[in-house]
């Protein structure tokens, strides 16, 4: 078996490994003696050509630098401001101008030129997210002849979104450069396939841009999950024990609703407020007995749409505690900062009800990590977004339409209400389901299906 190699923006860092994907593409990265590749996190005026090789906790990391502009162009600009918003659905957030796409481009010839002396000829490669899209055809433009494989952690857009993005048609024929490409959830490979069978050729110029031919690429849903055992574990150690009895003095008997996220637009961090709004107005009996915590510490806070996103949860969470708060209690707490793993799982296992509405996710491992932190004998419930790529692997969650308070706010009573045989119910087919698709083994059918021998591809597509 060949070595593998990760390439993704950022490698991580130093310290405990922050999420479930970093500590279980370790685990593979060791076992396989390969190294991970990504940018180092500065911005120099010149970048050396050569990564920087270094080994952090065991880990061997690939590093190369980025110029200010060429970081700006690629990262802030077309990854973030226009891929991000469309594949989310949100073309009414994207920005466009026509230069980040050279700078995008420019920076994963960076990438590909860097990577390319630290092959050999059997590594496997495996390119993570939308910021590396055209990564393969860099690399295969300078010989590479690896297996390579690229996985998508957001949702793939319809085909009206993906139009609507400028130089689309490229980026397909990049994506089509992969021997394989893996979405979260099945609806991202329906929307994949309706773009495949039913393009349009657009025409630039009077030049006819042809289809682009996927035949050798295979499209399969692999979605990513949590270590929910070892939330389990982390959510009775001491660390996160420090942090509930810290939260249970202040809430008293008051049961916890709890959100945690990015504050990104796309989770619907507004719509969620306003939905717990809605509860209290319309069910006298719950207010003094519920309290709200939401924890959104701030992300691409230099992009205006997520300033305005951070100004509007304000003036949402404000109303709120003007309209309800008394001297005596408070409808909601709203923490803008990141906590650790331990802490979290201690909150989610203290919380009532989860409440996890994104507008549209590609997975949502905030859901997997709750569920895995729950008390097996009183469990919270759930209430998770529709357009979570997580709502197709949970669907005894209860599930809402995040763009409808009403129904959201009708979902909290419910899950207030639930008896515990139900939560139970609920909640143990909601475990089981998460430890099915824990991320070591998430890992490793995406590398079973990539590895070499496996896979022909001169006459099957499974698109
Ligand atoms: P994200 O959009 O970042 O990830 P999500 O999957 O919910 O979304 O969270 C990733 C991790 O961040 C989780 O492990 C969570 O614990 C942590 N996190 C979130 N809020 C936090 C907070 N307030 N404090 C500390 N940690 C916090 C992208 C896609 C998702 C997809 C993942 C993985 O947008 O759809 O699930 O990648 O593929």
């Amino acid at each position: 078996m060949g070595r593998l190699v990760v390439v993704s923006n950022r490698t991580p860092g130093k310290g405990p490994a922050a999420g479930g994907l970093a500590v279980a593409l370790r685990q593979t990265l060791a076992e396989r003696e390969g190294f991970w590749f990504g940018w180092s996190g500065k911005l120099v005026d010149i970048p050396e050509p050569h990564a920087q090789i270094t080994d952090i906790d065991g880990l061997t990391v690939a590093q190369i630098d980025l110029t200010r502009d060429d970081h700006q162009a690629y990262y802030g600009g077309y990854s973030n401001s226009i891929l991000w918003p469309s594949f989310h659905l949100r073309l009414d957030l994207a920005t466009i101008e026509a230069h980040w796409y050279e700078g995008y481009r420019r920076v994963n010839t960076q990438f590909a030129r860097a990577l390319l002396p630290l092959l050999k000829p059997d590594d496997v490669i495996w390119v993570h997210d939308y910021h590396l899209i055209p990564l393969a055809t860099e690399l295969r433009n300078l010989g590479a002849r690896n297996r390579i494989g690229f996985y998508l952690h957001i949702p793939f857009p319809t085909p009206d979104a993906l139009y609507a993005i400028p130089h689309h048609q490229e980026l397909m024929r990049d994506l089509s450069r992969y021997d394989l490409v893996g979405m979260q959830a099945n609806r991202d490979v329906a929307a994949f396939t309706e773009f495949a069978d039913h393009q349009t050729p657009s025409s630039l110029d009077g030049a006819r841009v042809h289809s682009v031919d996927f035949s050798r690429t295979e499209v399969v849903a692999f979605p990513i999950g949590s270590d929910p055992d070892a939330f389990a574990r982390l959510a009775v150690s001491p660390a996160a024990t420090k942090m509930v009895r810290r939260v249970e003095r202040t809430l008293a008997d008051q049961r916890l609703i709890l959100g945690v996220d990015r504050l990104d637009y796309s989770k619907g961090l507004p719509q969620r407020v306003e939905a717990y709004e809605k509860l209290l107005a319309n069910d006298s009996r719950f207010r003094r007995q519920i309290h709200m915590l939401q924890v959104a510490p701030p992300s691409r806070d230099a992009i205006k749409e997520y300033q305005e996103t951070s100004d509007t949860l304000d003036a949402v969470c404000g109303r709120v505690m003007g309209r309800f708060a008394e001297p005596d209690w408070q409808p909601l707490t709203y923490v803008k900062r990141a906590y650790g793993q331990p802490s979290l799982a201690g909150l989610y296992r203290l919380a009532s009800v989860g409440l996890v509405t994104p507008l549209r996710d590609g997975m949502n491992l905030v859901a997997h990590e709750f569920i895995g932190a729950q008390d097996p004998t009183d469990p919270g419930v759930l209430i998770l977004s529709r357009f979570a790529g997580a709502a197709e692997i949970f669907p005894d969650a209860l599930l809402v339409n995040p763009f409808d308070t009403d129904e959201t706010a009708e979902a909290l009573r419910m899950a207030l209400d639930m008896p515990l045989d139900e939560r139970i119910a609920r909640w143990t087919t909601l475990m089981a389901s998460a430890q099915k698709h824990n991320v070591t083994d998430w890992a490793k059918h995406f590398l079973d299906h990539l590895a070499p021998a496996k896979v022909d591809h001169s006459s099957t597509r499974d698109v």
